[in-house]
């Protein structure tokens, strides 16, 4: 038998986000669609913000979709990313329901064609309803465009994001180098 202190013991966090409530929610309308969608996730972590994540399906949870749409705000979330494939209602639903920034993630999924119906239903939104919507299973680039929303308040989550692009900067640096020593001819370097 587990001892009372056992029973009662919760991981301590020092994420300081992470105590005061998820600042990010990532919605997806299936869990087909997790295996992309944990992209915006673990970009996430890497500027050390931990996004909650759950299924919100447009068309098969309709009220579950519009109860977190409406509560997303009080509950102290600033942006939502929301990913869908096929007929994918979910990110333009789930902006219509809110006026937190919604980034919209094309998901290829078992039922798209091509992607292409899943990235127009995302990317045409009508008048007065944006979606920021990014590429076709572009799901790190809105992790990191959320990171980039936070940072705007937020000096330490702004200085991550800084090295990150440093750090993109040297990886290509390095290729340069490597196809420089490879004898192409490169007068600019
Ligand atoms: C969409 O339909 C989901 O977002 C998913 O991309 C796609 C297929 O869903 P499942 O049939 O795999 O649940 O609503």
């Amino acid at each position: 038998m587990p001892s009372k202190a056992t029973t009662n013991y919760k991981p301590q966090t020092t994420n300081k986000q992470e105590a005061n409530g998820p600042l990010v929610g990532i919605v997806m309308g299936s869990e087909s669609d997790l295996e992309i969608m944990n992209g915006a996730a673990e970009m996430l972590r890497q500027f050390e913000v931990e996004p909650e994540l759950t299924i919100v399906s447009a068309h098969r949870t309709p009220e579950r979709l519009r109860e977190y749409a409406q509560k997303a705000k009080e509950r102290g979330v600033k942006v939502i990313i929301a990913g869908a494939g096929g007929a994918a209602h979910l990110p333009g639903m789930i902006a219509a329901n809110t006026i937190l920034p919604v980034i919209g993630v094309p998901v290829k999924s078992s039922n798209s064609i091509d992607g292409w119906d899943s990235m127009l239903s995302i990317l045409q939104m009508p008048y007065g309803v944006p979606v920021a919507t990014v590429a076709l299973n572009g799901a790190k680039n809105a992790g990191i465009l959320a990171a980039q929303i936070l940072a705007l308040h937020d000096t330490s989550i702004a200085g991550k994001l800084e090295a990150f692009k440093e750090y993109q900067d040297d990886i290509v640096m390095e290729s340069v180098k490597n196809v420089k020593n490879l004898g192409y001819r490169n007068e600019f370097d």
